[in-house]
């Protein structure tokens, strides 16, 4: 992106806020009126909802700030504020209905190209590398993630389709993998559209540790089940018991225990549970659990960013665990491209240079670190996005899933979400210290 000539930066911005366009189309055309308005679970916002909030956050940052120009709706600032009224209250706000909000979402859209056409890319740090309009995009992608995992809530007949993701192309995989100790760059400087919670690059020293080549398998994870992992205390922390107990958790969410063997439903098909497949719809504290019944433990967010970024040959830490270009579909699930994560070894090209696979995509991995700020922090643009959120009940994952686009991930990108959450595409690998005396 440095690179580019600012006709080119603008052309790829162009590129990147239509293919987020293209996804928000998909998913709110797939669902009738009536589902669009509905709301499918108390976690989650009516569609029509994330779509209008889509709309109204673009022209606050791109039409109204960087653009300086009028305000479209300015009677619906209030309705699309995702700070002033939780998911649960939003299906009684008086929301735009839905041809309102695609008409709405479509003149913001006009408006923003405009701009991104006339505003000059120098001079001012939200326009600098045409930044705002790449966190525009993200936060489409985000909204459009969220819109998925509503999807997968949503009862009724399938109305999403995508082919099945690719099945091992690796051979037979080591376990785990060794990660040396020592410092490394954690964090970024320089990745132009990485957000505020991202920056800066700083130097983190790690233990040696060793983690799972690939996340936990759905086979793997109901050895853990079939093992009355839910009903034994000691593998879970104090909290976690609590949240199993009062909830009537036991197994994760979609999974139903049928005669054959465990059976799930996945965007409106229900099926046998596939062995070899990432464990997904999990909460940390299932997470947790299964890590100390498996004698080990979640890596922290500097381990996991270590093992997906450091190179050991040159010292430095890349974009990305193969390297630095943008992903590709031979590197990672990614982008909705497939309704479900691979298996492991599907992604050979995506592995890190310390043979770690698939850190990128298929599942969001749960780390044990919270969500705390970088040293040198400042928030930018705005402190909604990650300052007010630091320090919170959260805990921190990695790498994106299936449903996560391209332009919303990179190894320094950082998720966070409450502990008991698992309506998000989230999953876990392993790690374990060093035995004494053990080098790897
Ligand atoms: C960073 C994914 C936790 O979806 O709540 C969307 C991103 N921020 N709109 C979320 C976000 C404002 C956020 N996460
Ligand atoms: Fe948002």
């Amino acid at each position: 992106l440095r690179a580019l000539s600012p006709q080119d930066l603008r052309a790829h911005a162009a590129e990147a806020l239509t293919r987020a366009r293209e996804r928000s189309v998909v998913l709110t055309d797939a669902v009738d009126d009536e589902d669009l308005v509905r709301q499918h679970s108390k976690l989650m916002s009516p569609l029509v909802w994330d779509l209008a909030h889509i709309g109204s956050q673009e022209e606050l940052w791109l039409v109204r700030d960087v653009g300086g120009r009028e305000a479209l709706r300015p009677d619906i600032d209030d309705i699309y504020d995702a700070f002033q009224h939780a998911r649960a209250d939003r299906p009684e706000l008086p929301l735009l209905g839905p041809e309102e909000t695609r008409k709405y979402v479509r003149e913001v859209r006009e408006k923003s190209f405009d701009i991104l056409e006339n505003v000059p890319l120098r001079g001012r740090r939200l326009t600098e590398d045409a930044f705002a309009f790449g966190m525009i995009t993200q936060h489409e992608q985000q909204h459009d993630e969220t819109m998925l995992a509503t999807h997968q809530l949503r009862e009724g007949d399938p109305v999403l389709q995508a082919p099945a993701p690719p099945p091992s192309r690796s051979g037979r995989l080591p376990a785990e993998v060794f990660v040396p100790g020592g410092a490394f760059t954690m964090g970024t400087s320089a990745e132009p559209w990485a957000l505020d919670n991202e920056r800066p690059a700083h130097e983190v020293a790690v233990e040696a540790f060793f983690i799972d080549t690939a996340p936990v398998t759905c086979g793997a994870y109901a050895e853990f089940l079939d093992s009355g992992g839910y009903e034994n205390p000691r593998w879970w922390s104090e909290r976690g018991w609590a949240y199993r107990s009062e909830h009537g958790i036991d197994a994760p969410r979609f999974w139903k225990r049928e005669q054959d063997g465990w059976w799930r439903t996945r965007f409106g098909v229900y099926e046998k549970v596939t062995a070899s497949e990432p464990v997904v719809h999990v909460s940390f504290y299932e997470a947790e659990a299964y890590a100390a019944w498996a004698g080990r433990r979640l890596p922290t967010e500097p381990e996991w960013e270590k093992a997906a970024r450091f190179d050991p040959v040159t010292g430095r830490s890349r974009r990305f665990p193969w390297g630095d270009e943008e992903p590709t579909p031979e590197h990672a699930n990614l982008g909705q491209h497939h309704l479900r994560p691979a298996e492991a070894g599907a992604y050979p090209a995506g592995a890190s240079p310390l043979g770690v696979h698939q850190l990128i995509g298929d599942v969001w991995e749960w780390t044990s670190s919270g969500f705390e700020p970088y040293p040198g922090f400042a928030a930018f643009p705005y402190k909604e996005y990650s300052e007010v959120f630091f320090g919170g009940d959260y805990r921190i994952l990695r790498g994106g899933s299936f449903g996560t686009d391209a332009a919303a991930i990179r190894g320094t990108f950082r998720n966070w979400d409450h502990p008991i959450r698992r309506q998000i595409f989230s999953g876990f690998r392993c790690a374990r210290d060093t035995r004494p005396g053990e080098v790897g």
